[in-house]
This record gives structure tokens, sequence and C-alpha cells, in this order.
């Protein structure tokens, strides 16, 4: 694709309104726009990161055995009712009234419209455990909207939600979610690490917030250096490998400061082992039992004829604001040079020819290039602008395709200069560089 044809309205200078780097860059190169306080519209440069985001995220779903429905954004506040929340959510919650005069609300989050799907349908425990989710816009009127997309009042969460009949079996259920977000956050090159944390208005007393370290967090975090060293490498989805999983990162100190102790942290963590720094909030997972199944009464048959309220877990990532974390954990603002992750790129390779006037022998040789990278479903994106080379590597240092390809004065025949953004150049042929490409790709 040339650039001159796609719509990336790419800004001079840093804006002025932006006080973290991610912001900075959404608005510098036109991902996002704000369209009201906390509500952005997302451009083709953002929407393409968080379409890919969204992807991993629902491939990693789908590998525990969770499966994809599409709840509404608009609910009834019947149910809500019902639930008790509906006093308690408070001003957060968006109320709307329909031409009937009916309550609404646009959800914030989705435990009770699942746990009423659930009820009308699922009456025997012969259909548990079933796990649930859905990648959809949610709202919530936060008082403070800030930072861009990263705290705002509009945003894309995937929602997942566990149904099973004993403790034991809720808890396998919360483990393989516990283990599909440390892939899903490996897979965007992130390290999250899971920590206890509060509940807050979903309710339950079992939850681990998963957090990425940034300077420019929300989230105040206290740790055991040692967690960052786990891993989920073999773990299987099975209910014994799940448990020691859960069990080796629970085994180090690590806690968001609503459940901080100092006295507590002290004891455990001896001294060269302690982190106390902030992080971002990319994901938050909790078991409630039957807090919402009890007064909306989802129960299911048990084998000797009685009923029971189904035990209920809810896990939720914030799809949106990982395109902002991933920008907090990736970009040198200093040498304004972003890399995105090869699995989330909106393009791949960037292919920037010098041009001289009257001589199209760069751009011809760019588009061959094109054509050559395409065939092997690699994503190019070519400055076909008038500009002086260095102001186009700045650009495209900027967009943070991860690789490039310059067409300029050092490119002898079938050589090519090809660097890893960020790096220094070396001269391979096309063939070479697809095979880098093909080979970063395979480890998604
Ligand atoms: C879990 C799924 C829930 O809502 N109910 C369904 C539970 N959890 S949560 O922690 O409140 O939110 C889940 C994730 O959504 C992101 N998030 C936000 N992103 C941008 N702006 C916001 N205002 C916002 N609020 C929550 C976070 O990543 C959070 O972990």
């Amino acid at each position: 694709m040339y650039i001159s044809k796609l719509f990336i309205p790419i800004l001079k200078n840093n804006p002025s309104e932006a006080k973290i780097k991610s912001h900075q860059l959404m608005l510098r190169v036109g991902m996002i726009k704000q369209s009201s306080a906390g509500i952005y519209s997302w451009l083709p440069l953002g929407f393409k990161v968080m379409k890919k985001i969204e992807q991993i995220v629902r491939e990693e779903q789908n590998k525990i055995g969770a499966q994809e429905i599409l709840m509404p954004t608009i609910q009834s506040s019947e149910i809500w009712k019902e639930s008790g929340r509906y006093e308690d959510y408070g001003e957060e919650m968006l109320r709307i009234k329909d031409r009937q005069n009916r309550e609404m609300l646009y959800g914030p989050t989705n435990e009770e419209l699942v746990t009423d799907i659930f009820r009308s349908s699922v009456k025997s425990y012969k259909t548990l455990p079933q796990l649930l989710y859905h990648i959809q816009w949610k709202f919530r009127d936060e008082i403070r909207p800030r930072f861009g997309i990263m705290r705002c009042r509009e945003f894309f969460m995937k929602d997942a939600y566990s149904f099973d009949i004993t403790d034991e079996d809720a808890n396998f259920s919360y483990n393989k979610f516990f283990l599909s977000y440390l892939r899903t956050f490996k897979r965007l090159d992130l390290k999250a690490i899971p920590m206890a944390a509060d509940t807050g208005p979903i309710g339950g007393n079992l939850s681990h917030e998963f957090i990425i370290l940034a300077e420019t967090g929300e989230s105040k975090i206290y740790t055991d250096k040692r967690i960052f060293e786990l891993d989920s490498d073999d773990t299987e989805l099975e209910r014994n490998s799940l448990k020691s999983l859960r069990e080796k990162f629970d085994e180090f100190y690590s806690v968001t400061d609503e459940k901080f102790d100092k006295k507590e942290f002290e004891k455990k963590v001896i001294e060269k082992n302690r982190l106390q720094t902030k992080g971002i909030e990319v994901g938050h997972i909790f078991y409630f039992g039957d807090k919402y199944s009890k007064p909306m009464n989802a129960s299911v048959d048990l084998p000797g004829g009685k009923k029971d309220f189904v035990k209920m877990g809810s896990y939720g990532i914030g799809v949106s604001r990982l395109v902002g974390a991933i920008i907090e954990a990736k970009y040198d603002e200093k040498n304004e040079i972003m890399k995105w992750p090869i699995s989330v790129a909106p393009y791949e390779v960037s292919i920037i020819p010098m041009m001289n006037k009257n001589d199209t022998s760069s751009l011809d040789k760019a588009n061959n290039i094109d054509i050559e990278l395409r065939k092997s479903n690699i994503e190019t994106i070519i400055d076909d602008t008038d500009e002086n080379l260095s102001s186009k590597v700045k650009k495209m240092n900027l967009i943070g395709a991860p690789y490039q390809i310059i067409i300029g004065k050092q490119t002898e025949g079938d050589l090519l200069e090809f660097k890893e953004i960020g790096k220094e150049p070396r001269k391979i042929k096309i063939a070479e560089i697809i095979k880098i490409l093909k080979e970063q790709k395979a480890k998604i």
C-alpha cells in the first residue's frame, strides 16, 4: 500500500494534550481521534493493531475451550435489579430510557446478561462446564477519563464467564483462564504478571490482576522480583498441571496496593528481591461462586435429583487498553522509534524508496519488492511521497513496522538495505528477507 493513499493523519509534533507516551504516539500517527471526553474513534492504523490483538485474544480463548458469543451493548435494567447491582454500581453506569420509558443501560460488564442467557437454556449438570466469552464495547462513565484509550469511557473488552457445579471444578475453569492469559500476553510480547487483587464491584473472594510494568501505570504494585522469571511453558490443559502453575505463581508475594501489607511484604520477601513500582492492568480474573446465580436463580439439576446454583467466575482483558500498553512497553520516546511486536504490527515491513525527480527506478524497485513480499503474505507499506529519505525514515519509525527496506544510493543489484527497526542495516537479498520474516512470524 502506498502511504499517500492511506488515511494516516500524521502530526509533525507531539500533541500537547497527551501526558503519556502511548497517548502521544497514538495521536501523533493518527491511530485514534477523540470524539468526546473519554470516547474515541479508531482510525485505520489503530484499528488494524486492535483487531490483531483481538484475534490473538480470541485464539487463546478458543484453545481452552471457551465459546464465542456476542451480547449487545445495551442491556435492560431488570436483570441488574435482580442481581442487586443496579443501585450499587453507581454513577459509572450510563443509564438510558427508551421511548417506552423503560430503564436501559450501556453495559459496563456482562455478569447479569450472561447469567440470564445461561439460566434460560442450561438445566442439567451434564452440560457443565460452560465457558462463554464475547469481545464487545463497554461503557463506564469514569469520573476522570485520562491517558487516551488507557482509561476511557467507551472501551473494547474481552469478557468471559465460567459456569461449574463445584468449587473444585470452578477452580479448574479459573486456572484455564489463568493459563490462557499468560499465553495471550506472551504472544503480544508482554511480560504480564498475575497479582492478587481486590474484587471491587464485580465481587467474590479470589482474583488476580495481570499487570505489565510501566512508570505511567495507574496500579501500584509490590512484588517479589523472582516472579518475573516464571513462565507457563509446558503447562497442559489438565487439572493438576494447571493447579501447579497457579501454585508456582501464587508462591511469590505479588499484590496491588489494595492488598498490600507492609509487614507481610517484609517478612515474605528478602530486601534484594523486593520490587515496589507501578503497572498497567491489562487483564483481571474473578471467582465469585454464586454471587449472581443465587439471586438470579441460575441452577442446574444434580445427579441425585437435587438442584444447586452454579458457581461462576468472570475474566476480562482490556483489548483496546492493550494497544496503549504495548506502546508504553515498546516505544522509545527519546529516539522516536516504535517497534510493534510482529504479532500485532499494523505493517510488517516498510519499504522506503529514495525518490529522484524524473527517475522512477527506486519506486519501480519498491513495487517489485512489494509484490514479492505480498506473495509470501507479508504486510507492507511503501512511502511513495517526495519527502527526503531521512524524514521518510523518521515517519516510518513512528508508524512502527518492525522491519524496513531502504532503497537508496546504497542499493546495488540484488542486495537490499534491510534493517530491523532501531538496529544497524545489513545488505541481503529478497529471498533472505522473506526467510527471516517467515521465521519471525512462525514464532507467534
Ligand atoms: C471481568 C470480565 C470486569 O469487568 N467482568 C467481566 C469483569 N473486570 S474489570 O477489571 O473491571 O475490567 C477488565 C479489564 O478491562 C480493562 N478496563 C478498561 N480499559 C480502558 N478503559 C477503562 N475505563 C477500563 N476499565 C477496565 C482493563 O484492562 C481491565 O483489566
